[in-house]
């Protein structure tokens, strides 16, 4: 069928929305009406030509909402008309990964989903007589995208597509990390208050942290942080060097838990270093530079402190992102405050901008 698609030729070139050819869903896969797509900073990078697993020309977006048109052979829990959100991440259910208990990661179609294509190792989208690829597996830059059943959750179908479309990615990494890693009570800090941080932060509130610290080079984001739930901020702008110190001032000594949301490996460090020496956590979400690596002394892990990443916000994706969506759905999590922009395909670039100048928490594009 025919489709309109915002498609990524090259890096470092704006997107060109074209109408495609999207083929009928193979083996496994289903075919997804989108109703909504937010932009997230991976998106970006691909558009930047710095994401290791995109292969161009490509339809970018993964942070879709969307209803299931048709599903092919083999389809077993969906069928047309379900909701569903496309997940990067699938859940096979049956891998040694997804039956461990231990991880949310479920690596079954990663070899082919990282090359562009589906599990069969071809394209479901056509630009003309040429193939376009699929982006981490969900391209939900297309109204008609082809996903496969194992990287589909489905939702309840009372949920607003139009703003549930934000748990395909940054409020399920932040809410998700917040809600496994913190306990009742806890003193905690967040690094960077974008589209992961401020839903860490409302993650926080939810599990119970008394204070919840905000560390940002500018202000802009405090007025949505503080109604989310931040106690303090720090501005890392002004103070530089003595964030740290700041951090351990107002929490008698270090937190509980920091969480890492901006990717910048030295403020990886600084996380590090106002956990808590005893016992803080230091919580990765923010995605480095390629080949980037990071150093700490080992007498702060020898004393306690730990150091870990999490995906995803460690939620499965197609058993345990309905319990996020009941939390939203109950009014115990917010999603308007956080979408500052919602805007037409045909001016999905505009949304990069706005994201490159720091001017948007999140953009959606609405397709009807
Ligand atoms: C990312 C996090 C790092 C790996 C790829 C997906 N999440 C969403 O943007
Ligand atoms: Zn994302």
């Amino acid at each position: 069928m025919r489709s309109p698609a915002a498609i990524c030729f090259e890096p470092n070139k704006p997107l060109a929305v074209k109408e495609i050819q999207v083929a009928p869903p193979g083996h496994g896969e289903a075919l997804v009406e989108i109703v909504a797509s937010g932009l997230c900073h991976t998106d970006l990078t691909a558009l930047d030509g710095v994401n290791a697993t995109s292969v161009y020309p490509l339809i970018p977006g993964h942070e879709g909402a969307g209803r299931v048109i048709e599903v092919g052979e083999g389809v077993l829990d969906l069928k047309p008309g379900d909701h569903v959100i496309p997940l990067y991440g699938p859940e096979c259910m049956h891998c040694r990964m997804c039956r461990s208990g231990r991880t949310n990661l479920c690596w079954t179609i990663k070899p082919t989903r990282d090359k562009g294509v589906m599990p069969n190792g071809t394209s479901r989208f056509a630009f003309g007589a040429d193939p376009v690829h699929h982006f981490m597996g969900t391209s939900t830059l297309s109204r008609y995208t082809v996903v496969p059943e194992i990287a589909l959750a489905k939702i309840r179908p009372d949920a607003p597509l139009e703003k549930v479309c934000l748990f395909g990615c940054g409020v399920t990494t932040g809410v998700g990390a917040a809600l496994a890693e913190i306990r009742e009570g806890d003193a905690v800090a967040v690094f960077g208050l974008g589209g992961i941080g401020i839903n860490v932060v409302q993650g926080a509130r939810l599990a119970g942290a008394k204070t919840v610290i905000g560390i940002d080079v500018t202000d802009r984001k405090n007025t949505l942080a503080r109604a989310y739930g931040m106690t303090d901020f720090v501005n890392a702008g002004r103070e530089g060097a003595k964030v740290v110190q700041a951090i351990r001032d107002l929490t008698d000594g270090g937190v509980d838990v920091a969480f890492e949301c901006t990717g910048i490996v030295p403020v990886m460090r600084q996380a590090f270093d106002c956990c808590q020496p005893a016992w803080g956590t230091a919580v990765l979400l923010g995605v480095e530079p390629p080949g980037a690596e990071l150093g700490f002394p080992p007498v702060g892990v020898r004393y306690g402190r730990s150091i870990r990443g999490s995906y995803f916000g460690g939620v499965k994706g197609r058993s345990g992102l309905g319990r996020l969506i009941d939390f939203y759905m109950e009014g115990r999590l917010d999603l308007d405050r956080q979408i500052t922009h919602t805007l037409t395909l045909d001016e999905v670039n505009r949304g990069f901008d706005l994201m490159r100048a720091g001017e948007s928490v999140r953009s959606v594009v609405h397709f009807e």
